[in-house]
């Protein structure tokens, strides 16, 4: 076990909500549309009519009853059915930075450490706003803290495998304390009109403070026990969005250049994984599956942490035993198994032990073991 902790988590949840019904209406909206303007070609057999979509399929397919956007009527608008987030100008704070802070600031404060504590920030998250000057570098700058930041990503493993990075950064002598910060603005690459995966993703921001523990003057403190990292090159979920875009103009604004994935594949090539990893792990250290209290999952499907935490545990979970935020949240990439261990921690007993893990595209899969302290 390392002596090292998290000390502070924080959570910023965007003001504005999309029920399903919501999406599910202003969606068929634009399939009504798109066939009336096509209605032509679709009569001529040249082109096949867009199918509706269905808030009971979104709920029962996924168990997402609502998602957190940063703009709701842009994502709702059926001729526009994408984000209006306008483009501020370089003097201001960019808007991932501004969720940064706000999730930052929450978990400085649980940990009792200001700026002036703080040597190194890590933006870790799915997509970042631009390339550079990197977010973290922002985020280090609104906050006043000296030192190095620098961005990552490893799509929905960004937090866990951030979690790893700021552990080796403070072991190795680098900082004395590590923010973390995942601000994940999933909209901005969700595609909209896809009927597969229009409702999968919402946007949030968590944050994490990690420092040794003899430094900790926070009340809440978590060990870290220890963290395995995973990856298998995939191409089930993909994103073609990147600077080389320019170089061939055909490919402009194709849906390749937004998320893309086969949900089936992806869950049945991830949960045996993830199952086999956490098992693996625990059998290392030698923790008996039945003493955890807790697995922090992922939340990207109900049916997904079902299943992961039947083979760990050899029966059903309880929702204590394996908590759920995506009904309200969706898959917030990275941050959701952050935000499960940010709501779903306060009736843990000094010696308890968790698991807090991430898996997606890559894939990746990132098991961090936590023990309250
Ligand atoms: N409404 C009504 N019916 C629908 C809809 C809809 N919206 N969509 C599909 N259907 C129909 C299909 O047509 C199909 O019908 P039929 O059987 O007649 O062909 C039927 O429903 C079943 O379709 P699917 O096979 O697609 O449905 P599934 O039951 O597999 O559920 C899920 C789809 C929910 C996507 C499920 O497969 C799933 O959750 N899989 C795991 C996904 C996952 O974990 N992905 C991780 C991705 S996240 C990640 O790694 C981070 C990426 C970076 C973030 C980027 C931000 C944007």
């Amino acid at each position: 076990m390392s002596d090292i902790v998290i000390s502070g988590t924080g959570l910023f949840t965007p003001v504005e909500s999309i029920s399903n019904e919501e999406l599910v209406e202003s969606f068929n909206a634009f399939v009504a549309l798109h066939n009336e303007e096509n209605a032509d070609a679709i009569a001529a057999g040249e082109m096949e009519p867009l199918e509706p979509s269905s808030a009971e399929f979104v709920e029962k397919a996924s168990g997402i009853k609502s998602r957190y956007v940063m703009n709701k009527s842009g994502v709702l608008d059926p001729h526009r059915m994408t984000p209006r987030l306008p483009e501020r100008p370089n003097e201001a704070q960019s808007i991932q930075c501004e969720i940064a802070v706000a999730a930052a600031r929450e978990a400085m404060a649980q940990a009792n450490k200001t700026a002036s504590d703080i040597d190194a920030v890590i933006v870790a998250a799915s997509n970042m706003q631009r390339p550079y000057p990197a977010m973290a570098v922002e985020v280090q700058d609104a906050l006043g803290i000296e030192g190095f930041g620098f961005d990552m990503n490893v799509a929905c493993s960004s937090a866990t495998f951030g979690i790893q990075q700021a552990v080796a950064t403070i072991a190795n002598g680098g900082a004395r304390c590590v923010l973390m910060v995942n601000p994940e603005i999933c909209s901005g690459h969700l595609n909209f009109r896809d009927r597969n995966s229009h409702f999968i993703f919402g946007d949030v921001c968590t944050a994490v403070i990690l420092e040794r523990e003899e430094t900790a003057t926070g009340s809440d403190l978590y060990r870290i026990v220890d963290s395995k990292l995973k990856t298998i090159y995939s191409n089930n979920i993909r994103n073609n969005f990147g600077f080389l875009n320019r170089g061939d103009e055909s490919g402009i604004g194709a849906a390749d250049k937004l998320f893309v994935q086969n949900g089936r594949k992806v869950f049945k090539e991830v949960c045996p994984a993830v199952a086999e990893l956490i098992a693996q792990q625990l059998a290392d250290l030698e923790i008996d599956p039945q003493s955890l209290k807790r697995m922090w999952l992922h939340q990207a499907n109900l049916s997904m942490n079902q299943l992961i935490a039947r083979r760990v545990l050899g029966r059903e979970a309880t929702e204590a035993e394996a908590p759920t935020i995506l009904d309200e949240y969706a898959n917030t990439s990275s941050a959701g198994s952050v935000i499960a261990f940010h709501k779903h921690r306060a009736d843990f007993a000094a010696g308890d032990i968790g698991v807090l893990c991430s898996f997606g595209a890559g894939y990746s899969i990132g098991s961090v073991v936590l023990q309250k302290a």
